[in-house]
């Protein structure tokens, strides 16, 4: 048996998708063939109770209730920042600074500023071999992956139309709390940057090109709420005062595509009984091509080419062996989850880290799609106005 370098992780954060991360953590060297072990050296939180038992439950072999304390530690090489978008650039600046490679959850950043001082870090960090990624997860699911590969050989020819959704229903109840995610200097933004950012990151993937202009409008349905008495993942109970909600509950948006595609995207949290509802559709010249978070192992396909009588969307199941990353799970035709999209994110940036080249998407790639979710925002303050998001410094 070979011996491999240890590649020690720290997390900071441990809600939803600290929780999520860890599963990833925890599944990764047991589930690819890595060129480093992967230790959970460490996770940080600010209440020492909670980060206990989250260590815990999550598979930790420590904690710390300062990531200060974890981003130092020699036994961490590799810090994933977990925590509430407000203090995304403090902990990734910190730890790309202490020469630590970074995973950062989406959106990148709070603004378009920081997202800027977080490039600069990276690429300061990059001159001595250290690595950053941001975490759009979903670029990780085998069907997202291999829509892409159908799209960049050409099978759909030029695209024509982008329609994004990502509709989720958690704050629809006018009592449900004020949540970090519902507050501006949390958040940064509502659904535009917690899930607008997700199909925006997507669609780019899938399709090649960039958003290159917006036009956008965002509402805020419920402006207040009652202050949170208790948070459990997304889940959370109220208390009897109350507070504003900072941030939109909604937001739309047309785009037009460096490649010459129109788009369509909607986000929202007030989508009753869409749960966690993303779905893209691509319409191009020769074909077009449907995926659904909802049915994640899955991708529907219409080929122009085939023949008359029995032209149709045909239903592809993304779960042989030759389909991106489906080769480390079972045999052809079982199906996988959500989580493993996290599994794969960790995969790829491990094995970049290992080979000395850039995971994909770049803390650049994260401030381009800072830059589109700004451009959103300034458009619907100013009337729905045609934003260019390809310089907006
Ligand atoms: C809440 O909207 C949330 O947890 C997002 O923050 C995640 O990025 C998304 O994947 C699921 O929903």
């Amino acid at each position: 048996m070979t011996s491999k370098p240890t590649l020690g992780v720290g997390m900071v954060g441990y809600a939803f998708m600290g929780q999520a991360h860890s599963q990833a953590w925890r599944t990764v060297n047991a589930a690819f063939d890595l060129p480093y072990a992967v230790d959970m050296a460490a996770i940080a939180g600010r209440s020492e109770d909670k980060v206990k038992a989250a260590a815990e439950k999550f598979g930790w072999r420590s904690y710390e209730t300062d990531w200060r304390a974890l981003v130092e530690r020699d036994d961490i090489g590799l810090v994933d920042v977990c925590s509430p978008g407000g203090n995304h650039a403090e902990v990734a600046i910190a730890a790309l600074a202490a020469g630590k490679h970074v995973l950062c959850e989406k959106p990148l950043a709070n603004t378009v500023e920081e997202a800027r001082e977080m490039v600069k870090a990276a690429e300061a960090a990059a001159q001595n071999g250290v690595r950053s990624m941001v975490g759009f997860n979903y670029r990780r699911v085998p069907a997202a992956a291999f829509a892409r590969q159908l799209v960049l050989d050409g099978k759909l020819g030029a695209i024509r139309h982008v329609r994004a959704v990502y509709l989720q229903d958690w704050i629809t109840d006018p009592e449900f709390p004020l949540v970090w995610r519902l507050k501006k200097e949390e958040a940064g933004s509502g659904a535009l940057g917690d899930i607008a950012s997700h199909i925006v990151d997507l669609t780019q993937f899938v399709t090649g090109q960039t958003i290159t202009g917006v036009s956008g409008l965002t509402e805020t349905f419920v402006k207040e709420r009652p202050l949170v008495a208790s948070t459990e993942g997304l889940r959370g109970t109220g208390s009897s005062e109350r507070g504003e909600v900072t941030v939109d509950d909604a937001a739309l948006f047309i785009a037009r595509l460096s490649g010459g595609a129109v788009a369509t995207y909607e986000a929202t949290r007030f989508a009753t009984g869409r749960r966690n509802g993303l779905r893209i559709e691509l319409n191009g010249e020769k074909g077009s091509l449907v995926f659904d978070l909802e049915r994640l192992n899955e991708l529907e396909l219409y080929l122009s080419d085939d023949d008359a009588g029995t032209q149709g969307f045909r239903r592809i199941l993304v779960t042989e062996p030759e389909h991106p990353y489906m080769s480390a799970w079972w045999p052809a035709g079982h199906i996988i989850g959500w989580e493993h999209s996290f599994t794969h994110e960790a995969y790829d940036l491990v094995t970049a880290i290992a080979a000395g080249t850039d995971p994909a998407p770049t803390f650049a790639d994260g401030l381009q799609v800072q830059q589109v979710l700004d451009a959103v925002e300034r458009s619907a303050e100013s009337g729905s106005g045609w934003i260019p998001t390809t310089d907006n410094s």
